[in-house]
C-alpha cells in the first residue's frame, strides 16, 4: 500500500475524462488500496482515481473515516478488556459507476475537494439518485443513494468527467475561490 500524491488545481489532468475499467485484476486492487490509504491520510470522504493521476472510472468513498483524534473506546467481552477506534470505517468501492433517475428535488451541501484544498462552497445537486456500478470482482450492482452519500457520489462522478465542484459555481464565485486558493498558497 502507498499514499499517492493528490493532484490540485490547476493541474490539467483533473480535466481528463476517465476511461472505463475493463480488467478486474491486481493492478486495479492495488489502485483501490492506494486510493483508500491516500483518502484516509488526507483526510477526505471520497476520492476519484484521476485525483491521483489515474484516468480510470474508479471511486472510493467512506463517509465515516476513522477520526485519528477521537479517544479510543474501551470495551470488555469474553473476559478480555481491549480498546478499539471510536468510529468504524465504511469503505465503499464504485467501478464504472452510472447515475440513474436523479431526483428533481435538489439538496444543498457545503462541498470541499481534496484537489481544491481549503475552499468550501454550497452546491445544489439532485437530492437522491440510483447508482449502477461494478465491484472489484466486476459484479454489477444497483443501489439507491440519499443524503451525503448521494451528494458525495455525484461529486466523485463529476471527477470522472473532468468536472470539479467549483465548476458548478458562478464564474464570479469560481474566480474568487481560485484567487483565495492562490493567496493561501502564497502565505504557506
Ligand atoms: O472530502 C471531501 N468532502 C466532501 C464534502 C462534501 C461534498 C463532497 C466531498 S468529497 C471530498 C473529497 C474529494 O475531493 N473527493 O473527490
Ligand atoms: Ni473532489
Amino acid at each position: 500500500m502507498a499514499i499517492r500524491e493528490i493532484l490540485e488545481v490547476p493541474d490539467p489532468r483533473l480535466k481528463t475524462v476517465s476511461e472505463p475499467v475493463t480488467e478486474f485484476d491486481d493492478e486495479l486492487r492495488t489502485l483501490v488500496e492506494d486510493m483508500f490509504e491516500t483518502m484516509y491520510d488526507a483526510p477526505g470522504i471520497g476520492l476519484a482515481a484521476i485525483q491521483v493521476g489515474v484516468p480510470k472510472r474508479v471511486l472510493v468513498i467512506d463517509l465515516q473515516p476513522e477520526d485519528p483524534d477521537a479517544p479510543p473506546v474501551e470495551c470488555e467481552h469474553d473476559g478480555h478488556k481491549h480498546t478499539h477506534p471510536a468510529t468504524k470505517n465504511e469503505p465503499r468501492i464504485f467501478i464504472n459507476p452510472e447515475i440513474l433517475d436523479p431526483a428533481e428535488e435538489l439538496a444543498t451541501y457545503q462541498e470541499g475537494c481534496l484537489s481544491v484544498p481549503e475552499i468550501y462552497a454550497d452546491v445544489d445537486r439532485p437530492a437522491t439518485c440510483r447508482v449502477r456500478y461494478q465491484d472489484l470482482e466486476g459484479n454489477v450492482i444497483e443501489e439507491d443513494m440519499e443524503g451525503l452519500m448521494a451528494t458525495c457520489i455525484q461529486h466523485e462522478m463529476d471527477h470522472l468527467e473532468g468536472i470539479l465542484f467549483i465548476d458548478h459555481l458562478s464564474r464570479l464565485k469560481r474566480n474568487m475561490a481560485l484567487k483565495k486558493l492562490q493567496k493561501l498558497r502564497q502565505a504557506a
